[in-house]
């Protein structure tokens, strides 16, 4: 399906964490991050852009007749943009759940804008309450990494019971190494593409310190154990660079 947008929104650049801050909250995605969030994800994701194309190519893939295609922690909406702009099976809707009022309302005004086939609903939730239902696909693009470490395998046992058979899940995650020097070397090639991308040390800094207790990355292992004993038989990465990866999981049909 071809997205046309009535009028392109103005993006503007993310400076944040530009100047000295005495102190350094907690990160939160209130309406300061969704107003700068395109260009903060661009600049700070490496493949950010490389992983919608994929979303998209996906769902036009395992996308089923008669099925949700959910999109878990949308933010702005750009990966159920990409489903919708890839899926070409009949009587299919998308469901897409953040529980940031910020991110949904201006999510909401952008597909608003858009001229779409597919429709999306939007709804500001927890995704850990949502019961997932005839799912042919499941994305959660950078957000599972945000939910408590104790809640994140009743999240896929979730998404798992609510997937029909041949759906996909994929999941793209900031990760960790269980090896601590390849954890230092991805972290320091991971800031020295912030630093290409415009951002000083300080802003890396800052913005580290503000996701520290916020943001927990596992490592590549833990996510495959978890998705495996859910019951997802086709388990693996498709995409890598850095501290950050994507994974697939299958529902066998
Ligand atoms: C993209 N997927 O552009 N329930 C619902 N939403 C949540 C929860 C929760 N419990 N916890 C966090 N979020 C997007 C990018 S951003 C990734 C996802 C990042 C939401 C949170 O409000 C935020 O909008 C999103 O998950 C994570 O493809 O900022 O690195």
């Amino acid at each position: 399906m071809t997205i046309t947008m009535k009028k392109m929104p103005d993006k503007p650049s993310d400076k944040l964490y530009a100047k000295p801050l005495k102190e350094i909250r907690q990160f939160t995605f209130d309406d300061k991050v969704a107003e700068v969030f395109p260009d903060m994800l661009k600049r700070s994701i490496p493949g950010y852009t490389t992983i919608l194309a994929m979303i998209s190519d996906l769902a036009e893939r395992f996308g089923q007749a008669n099925s949700y295609c959910y999109d878990l922690g949308c933010s702005l909406g750009a990966a159920s943009l990409a489903m919708a702009q890839g899926l070409r099976s009949e009587n299919t809707q998308i469901i897409a759940i953040d529980n940031s009022s910020a991110m949904i309302e201006r999510c909401r005004k952008t597909i608003n804008q858009c001229e779409l086939s597919i429709p999306i609903e939007l709804y500001c939730r927890d995704l850990a309450s949502v019961r997932i239902q005839q799912a042919s696909m499941v994305v959660l693009n950078f957000t599972l990494q945000f939910i408590p470490l104790e809640q994140r395998q009743s999240v896929i046992e979730n998404i798992f019971e609510g997937m029909l058979p041949g759906g996909i899940l994929l999941i793209s995650e900031k990760i960790e190494f269980e090896d601590e020097h390849h954890q230092q070397l991805m972290t320091e090639l991971y800031h020295n593409f912030k630093r290409a991308n415009g951002y000083s040390e300080l802003e890396v800094a800052q913005k580290r310190a503000a996701l520290e207790k916020v943001l927990q990355p596992e490592t590549i292992n833990v996510h495959k154990q978890r998705l495996s004993s859910a019951g997802f038989t086709s388990v693996d990465i498709w995409f890598q660079c850095f501290t950050f990866a994507s994974f697939i999981a299958i529902k066998s049909g």
